[in-house]
């Protein structure tokens, strides 16, 4: 692949403040992330045009093309976010912090934009407090309920979010993992937040860290549900946009790097030093500069390279590789390297949902969990490497390797 000269690259318009967003990554054709296949689905499936840009203005990192939320998040959506023990320990941690920290009224109210399986607002129920979870994928949302919590099967929008402001009163916290980044109409959200939640609550949401994934060359958190890639800067000129402040920033170890922002009304909470250290480090690094951001594009050219040739080498040899966890990401990553099943024989998935069924637009098929029979594992879940490598210790011990390719390609024995 070649780069674009700047005159050539292709621009959009931002979805955070209206400017112009210039591409400087194209991932190429790639197909819904999370939709895994029966061998009779492939002949129609969906593909787009993977790129990213950064708005010249807001300096927002996002994709430049939008993929319509119901063709992503179905009845059948197949994510589960109890799947990891890790996150479910990290989102018990989560809730309680916010059931100490701010839901401690009378009658507190906390909402959850994007509750999944309920694996944050099971400990809220518990504790006895008033929730809501906003939650439109159909199988994950009635996994919730049967946890006996209350869960709105709809998207969170401007609309939806006045409804239970005039039905449930205003909310002390509304709270969203991995889920704003998923959301282009931020005009909407923000809307919502706004008709939603109290004069003195907070909006706390937790997403993948532009300067991780930049650090880390994790170019596999770019995918059509990850419409933007959000750093302490922008998400503040964002909020502020909205009569909205960033009062807070914690970095988080899940997924590879995340932040957790915490956003109150405009002067009604004196920002944390940590909002200023954050911004500062990135303007250290250039997080959101052009040149920064070519450079990432080269280092995702070079990941490829590298990981086609090892794996082109394994084959040769006669090695056996398979994949380890059905990821979304790791659609970016076998589309954009031509990953099939000619180099890694399957991937293997804890999830039922996914087991039995292709892994999107490379057609690998996802095979439960079970003896780890290879010469080689491809980590396509290395933001849970911990976890995994502890429970998969028979299969090193049998002699069999780990590939991994973030923070580059290498093999762990
Ligand atoms: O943002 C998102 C994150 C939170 O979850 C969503 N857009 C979609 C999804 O992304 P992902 O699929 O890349 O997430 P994970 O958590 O990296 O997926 C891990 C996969 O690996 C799951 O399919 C479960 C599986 N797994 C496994 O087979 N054995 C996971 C663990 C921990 C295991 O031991
Ligand atoms: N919070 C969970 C799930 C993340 S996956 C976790 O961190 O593990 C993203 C989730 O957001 C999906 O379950 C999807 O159905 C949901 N979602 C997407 N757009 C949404 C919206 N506008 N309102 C509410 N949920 C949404």
């Amino acid at each position: 692949m070649t780069d674009a000269s700047p005159a050539d690259r292709p621009t959009t318009t931002c979805r955070a403040c209206g400017r112009t967003v210039v591409g400087f990554l194209d991932l190429g054709r790639q197909p819904l992330s999370d939709h895994f296949l029966t061998g009779a689905e492939t002949a129609g499936e969906y593909f787009f045009h993977l790129s990213v840009g950064a708005c010249q203005g807001c300096t927002m990192v996002q994709l430049m093309a939008e993929v319509p939320r119901e063709r992503m998040f179905r009845e059948d959506y197949p994510y589960y976010s109890s799947g990891s023990s890790v996150m479910q320990k990290h989102f018990t941690d989560t809730a309680r912090e916010l059931l100490d920290g701010e839901a401690t009224g009378p009658d507190p109210f906390v909402v959850e934009i994007g509750c999944n399986d309920g694996v944050l607002l099971r400990t809220v129920h518990e504790a006895g407090v008033r929730h809501l979870g906003f939650e439109p994928s159909g199988k994950v949302a009635d996994v919730a309920r049967s946890k006996g919590l209350r869960v709105r099967g709809d998207f969170f929008e401007e609309g939806t979010a006045r409804e239970i402001r005039a039905s449930d009163g205003p909310a002390d916290v509304i709270f969203a993992a991995n889920t704003i980044c998923h959301i282009p109409y931020l005009d909407s959200i923000f809307g919502g937040v706004d008709a939603l939640l109290g004069e003195d609550g907070v909006f706390v949401f937790e997403d993948p860290y532009l300067g991780d994934i930049l650090a880390k060359t994790s170019f596999d958190q770019i995918y059509d549900e990850h419409f933007f890639l959000f750093s302490a800067r922008a998400v503040q000129t964002l909020a502020a946009r909205f009569g909205f402040e960033l009062v807070d920033v914690r970095r988080l170890p899940v997924h590879g790097g995340e932040v957790r922002y915490t956003i109150a009304r405009a002067g009604r909470r004196a920002p944390s030093s940590r909002v200023a250290e954050l911004i500062a480090e990135e303007e250290v690094t250039g997080v959101a500069t052009m040149a920064r951001l070519e450079r990432f594009a080269a280092d995702v050219r070079a990941v490829r390279e590298d990981l086609v040739a090892l794996l082109t080498r394994l084959k040769a040899d006669g090695k056996r590789v398979v994949g380890y966890g059905a990821t979304a990401k790791s659609a970016t990553v076998t589309n954009f390297c031509g990953i099939g099943p000619e180099l890694v024989s399957w991937v293997t998935d804890t999830t039922p949902a996914k087991q039995g069924r292709l892994t999107p637009g490379t057609h690998i098929p996802v095979r439960p969990a079970g003896e780890l029979t290879a010469d080689y594992a491809l980590l396509f879940a290395w933001n849970h490497a911990d976890e995994i490598m502890a429970k998969e210790q028979a299969f090193r011990r049998a002699g069999g390797k780990w590939i991994l390719y973030v923070p580059r390609v290498h093999v762990r024995d």
